[in-house]
């Protein structure tokens, strides 16, 4: 057998092998928008279902056996190292929490830099038990990630969610120090962590930049690229692919490409032709159909998954979302995606 047979086909992917089809996961595709998944999270809170590995390891394969995707990303949230580091963080109807967000240098310097494997044992134990699951599956994919260190800040500084990010951005204009020393400890603690998740069996590995787009590129350039390469540059790539993603990247993409990732996930605003050719042909590419036109009936959902096939082509694509599917999605549109994107394969034999 050929090393590449025994190799995930994501992987592949990543690696710009030429495939019969690209692969096909779609980010966040664990929640709520399965009724498998809200039926387990009735009885579960949020954070406890993180926590136990069984569950996660269910709620990650939820997916994966009702559609079949090439990829299985562990369940688990972004917010899970911010609170290893020593921040309270609640979940709650309204979306996540940090009663007690950073204002102040005193306030970064009380955290600690989490040993990934004492402190969020639970997630690497999520992955060994997905790696042994998948043991019979090897074409398939276990998917590790993080949110950056911008994205972490941000929820740890504004509190939770926002919608101006005034908070984040006052401290960027006054304090730029106590923020890059917030961002420095991010940023070894993400690489830790990541670290972590491959020798705990993550095949490649995600790095979510949700909230990179609101700043300008000059901006972008001093706050989130250093931290990005710091991380990446860290990383085992050898052993597991490193994916970035950024998402509002219109304008970012060239400094997405400087922080050296294998995969420049690319989000809706940027069709993948012109992704190519901004960031030239040493990257491989996901993305990026809007995740709203899932909600749309199958003779319009089709033709524009069919686009995009041919756009992405087989070599160097991964098929996904441009960001995290929503959660009012139609269950059907998701397994008429992914088939679609299967049987493009026939298409390509000839
Ligand atoms: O009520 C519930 O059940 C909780 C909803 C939920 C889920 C299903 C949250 C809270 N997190 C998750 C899981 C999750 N989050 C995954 C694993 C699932 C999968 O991919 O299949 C991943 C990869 C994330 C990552 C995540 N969390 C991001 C980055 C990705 C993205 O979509 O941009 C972000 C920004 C978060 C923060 C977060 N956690 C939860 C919510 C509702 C949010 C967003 C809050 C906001 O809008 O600011």
């Amino acid at each position: 057998m050929s090393p590449s047979a025994t190799t995930p086909r994501l992987i592949r992917a990543c690696r710009k092998e030429t495939l019969d089809r690209p692969p096909v996961w779609l980010m966040r595709q664990a929640g709520r928008y399965m009724p498998e998944y809200r039926a387990i999270r009735e009885k579960v809170g949020f954070l406890e279902l993180c926590k136990s590995p069984d569950l996660a390891a269910e709620v990650s394969l939820q997916p994966y056996h009702a559609f079949g995707m090439d990829g299985v990303i562990m369940f688990s949230d972004i917010l899970i190292p911010p609170e290893a580091m020593g921040m309270e963080v609640v979940f709650g109807d309204g979306g996540p929490s940090f009663p007690n967000p950073i204002q102040c240098a005193a306030d970064v310097d009380r955290l600690i830099i989490p040993d990934p494997v004492e402190k969020t044992g639970f997630v690497m134990d999520v992955l060994r038990k997905l790696r042994s699951e998948l043991a019979s599956s090897p074409d398939t994919a276990l998917i590790g990630f993080a949110g950056s260190p911008w994205t972490l800040a941000t929820y740890m500084i504004e509190g939770g969610g926002s919608r101006h990010f005034a908070k984040i951005k006052g401290m960027m204009y006054e304090a730029p120090d106590v923020l890059h020393r917030l961002l420095g400890k991010l940023a070894k603690t993400v690489t830790l962590y990541l670290n972590a998740q491959i020798e705990a069996g993550a095949q490649v590995v995600q790095l979510f930049d949700t909230w990179g787009g609101i700043l300008s590129e000059e901006e972008y350039r001093r706050f989130i690229l250093p931290y990005h390469q710091q991380i990446i540059s860290n990383l085992s790539h050898d052993q597991a692919p490193v994916i970035l993603y950024v998402n509002n990247s219109r304008g970012l993409l060239p400094l997405m490409a400087e922080a050296g990732p294998d995969v420049i996930s690319v989000d809706p605003l940027t069709s993948i032709s012109n992704a190519r050719d901004i960031v030239g042909s040493r990257f491989a590419l996901q993305g990026n159909l809007d995740s709203t036109a899932l909600f749309c009936p199958p003779e319009v959902l089709k033709p524009m998954v069919q686009s995009l096939l041919r756009e992405g082509g087989n070599q160097g694509y991964i098929f996904n979302l441009g960001h995290g599917i929503l959660p009012p999605t139609p269950v059907e549109n998701v397994r008429l995606l992914v088939n679609l994107v299967k049987e493009s394969a026939l298409a390509h034999t000839p």
